[in-house]
């Protein structure tokens, strides 16, 4: 449920430098449409899994990738970690909604840096990342792109406290925001390389019109500004 005092739907709310929170950014329509992309991409050719992390612990969000596939820590073309197979091609119409994401977070001036406004704004990679109940996060950089192009992050389902922190350490301070289904977070700028996680989930919370009966997925977009 949205407070309504401090997370007006679509005012784009400043966590950090560069780092706004868009409440109710996305339609129910919308959300639903995203929806069924996810249930697709989550088939293959690569399956959504659990990650595998170098010392052998297994995160409890499972994860597919688009354009690039992402494992601790590197991108690759084919999922080696998982079934060898290509990833899924990034679609345009998805590198069009990050585009009109940045908008709405910065207004179009491209204000989170990495260069250019939101319409040179080129993202090549998707992270889905799906949490059950009991999933979460820890707190990470995203920093095995070479471009400093802004994340843009979708979130659809149960709502879940997402944690933005400092770019210097894992620990405090950081600022815990309330993300609910529908909500767009962009980080950038001074803030593109902040730590972050989901230290927890809110079970219960979706509304089924979105098309998911329980969980909650996370759409995040990247450049990663390796050749194409
Ligand atoms: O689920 C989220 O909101 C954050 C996801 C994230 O930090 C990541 O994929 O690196």
């Amino acid at each position: 449920m949205r407070d309504g005092l401090f997370a007006l739907p679509h005012e784009p709310v400043e966590v950090a430098p560069g780092a706004v929170h868009v409440p109710g950014w996305l339609s129910v329509e919308r959300q639903r449409e995203l929806v069924a992309a996810c249930r697709e991409w989550a088939l293959g050719p690569v399956p959504m899994r659990h990650t595998v992390l170098p010392g052998g612990g297994v995160m409890s969000v499972r994860t597919v990738c688009l354009g690039w596939h992402w494992q601790p820590y590197r991108y690759t073309r084919t999922a080696g970690d998982v079934n060898g197979a290509r990833v899924a091609r990034f679609p345009d119409w998805l590198a069009d909604l990050g585009r009109e994401a940045l908008v709405a977070a910065y207004g179009g001036g491209g204000g989170g840096g990495g260069g250019g406004g939101a319409g040179e704004y080129a993202p090549d990679t998707a992270l889905i990342n799906f949490y059950d109940g009991a999933a979460r996060m820890g707190m990470h950089q995203d920093k095995e792109e070479r471009s400093a192009a802004p994340v843009v992050s979708l979130s659809i389902g149960d709502s879940c406290v997402f944690r933005f922190g400092n770019t210097a350490t894992r620990n405090r301070p950081y600022t815990d925001v309330e993300l609910v289904s529908g909500d767009l977070f962009v980080f950038g700028g001074p803030s593109r390389f902040a730590f972050h996680g989901v230290p927890k989930v809110r079970p219960g919370t979706a509304d089924p019109a979105v098309g998911l009966a329980s969980g909650r997925l996370n759409i995040t977009l990247r450049e990663t500004g390796l050749p194409g």
